[in-house]
């Protein structure tokens, strides 16, 4: 475990923390189980150099332990397809946690059964995030591009005309049957309810709960030899009076702080930060790297301060300098694993939003071509 010091900013940042994942990057893809996808393990397979999924137990309610049963045959099923499945992305984090609520001990108590049994069966990462109520925001979910593909895309002024539940059914209604994961029914349930009474949270209450959270899992996961990675708010910024916590480097910094940990960890999300043009995404890797066990890269193309669409992967197609962000993540000695992340819908692909083959097998691609050009200069 490498000692490791960075410029941040004009404040030197320091840790001795620097995590040791493994000796080289892995190339991943999302995948989800149990005919909850229109992609399959032998396609995955056969993306040149991608080693494993990323994935969850979609049937398992928000709170509960994961079983170890479940566990072992997704795993099986996954190594007879030759595949790793050494990612889970995520196990999502009760409500009652995020709110501070009383019961939440029994739910971490639960949370830290799961990391136990991920440990069982081979798991060495874990995601998550820590957003309140929702997970990550569109206002549509299949927008036309210039070249005939569809993407995920995000308006403020539409995303604020629209009420969360009416996001979330306007989502599914889209989503072509399959699951949309951080919006899962029974959280559309409770959503108003929940709305409520974050509006009386302070985030300096918000911070305290994730790092009572934190405090309760970290030593498990550190006995697991999991490492975590808190996914990035998507978007980064404030939305229905809702605390937000991951958005900027600053706040990064301040959440590796709260328990300075190997195994407490960030999944870096180009994407999710990125939207914000404050952001330096490469300088964030170059600081961060040997905290980042995972990192979902891909590219956007802002319209306005805070209207995006989802692009393709490479550096013409979107904002991002994907070149600055992989040597960033390779300088910085980024020994994770990464995938790409949402794809546009292309070729008459009829997929998850998001999360078709082909664009993703393109993205998985070009930015492994990066980095071994990166790697051989
Ligand atoms: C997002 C999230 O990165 C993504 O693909 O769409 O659903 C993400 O998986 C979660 O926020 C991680 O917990
Ligand atoms: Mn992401």
């Amino acid at each position: 475990m490498a000692a490791w010091i960075l410029n941040f900013g004009d404040k030197p940042y320091f840790s001795h923390t620097a995590i040791k994942v493994m000796t080289a990057m892995k190339m991943i893809l999302r995948w989800f189980p149990h005919g909850d996808d229109s992609v399959t393990l032998a396609q995955i397979r056969q993306i040149p150099c991608v080693t494993g999924v990323a994935t969850c137990l979609p049937g398992v309610p928000v709170g509960e332990v994961w079983p170890l049963a479940m566990l072992r045959a997704l795993r099986d099923e996954i190594h007879a397809a030759g595949l790793e499945m050494e990612v889970i992305e995520s196990v999502n984090v009760h409500e009652d946690i995020k709110k501070g609520l009383p019961t939440r001990n029994q739910y971490i108590e639960q949370y830290n059964q799961t990391l136990r049994n991920l440990a069982a069966v081979g798991v060495k990462c874990l995601c998550y995030n820590f957003m309140p109520v929702m997970d990550w925001t569109r206002s549509e979910l299949a927008h036309p591009l210039e070249d005939g593909s569809t993407v995920l895309s995000y308006r403020h002024e539409a995303v604020l005309r629209m009420n969360p539940a009416a996001i979330g059914d306007a989502l599914l209604g889209d989503a072509r049957g399959y699951s949309m994961p951080g919006w899962e029914p029974e959280r559309l349930g409770a959503m108003q309810e929940d709305m409520r009474f974050y509006q009386n949270v302070s985030r300096e209450t918000y911070w305290a709960n994730l790092q009572y959270f934190l405090d309760a899992v970290v030593p498990v996961a550190e006995e697991a030899g999991i490492f975590m990675g808190i996914h990035p708010d998507d978007p980064p910024w404030p939305l229905y009076g809702l605390p937000k916590v991951i958005t900027s480097a600053e706040n990064i910094q301040t959440f590796l702080a709260l328990h300075d940990s190997p195994n407490n960890g960030l999944t870096l999300c180009t994407g999710s930060l990125g939207a914000n043009a404050a952001n330096d995404i490469p300088a964030i890797c170059r600081t961060f790297a040997g905290r980042m066990p995972f990192a979902h890269v891909r590219n956007i193309r802002r319209h306005a301060p805070r209207d995006f669409d989802e692009s393709a992967h490479p550096s013409a197609c979107g904002d991002f300098d994907m070149y600055a962000i992989m040597k960033a993540l390779y300088e910085g000695g980024f020994d994770g694993y990464i995938r790409p992340d949402h794809g546009r819908m292309i070729w008459g692909e009829k997929a998850r939003p998001g999360y078709g083959l082909y664009d993703r097998a393109l993205g998985a691609a070009y930015l492994l071509g990066l980095w071994e050009a990166i790697g051989k200069r």
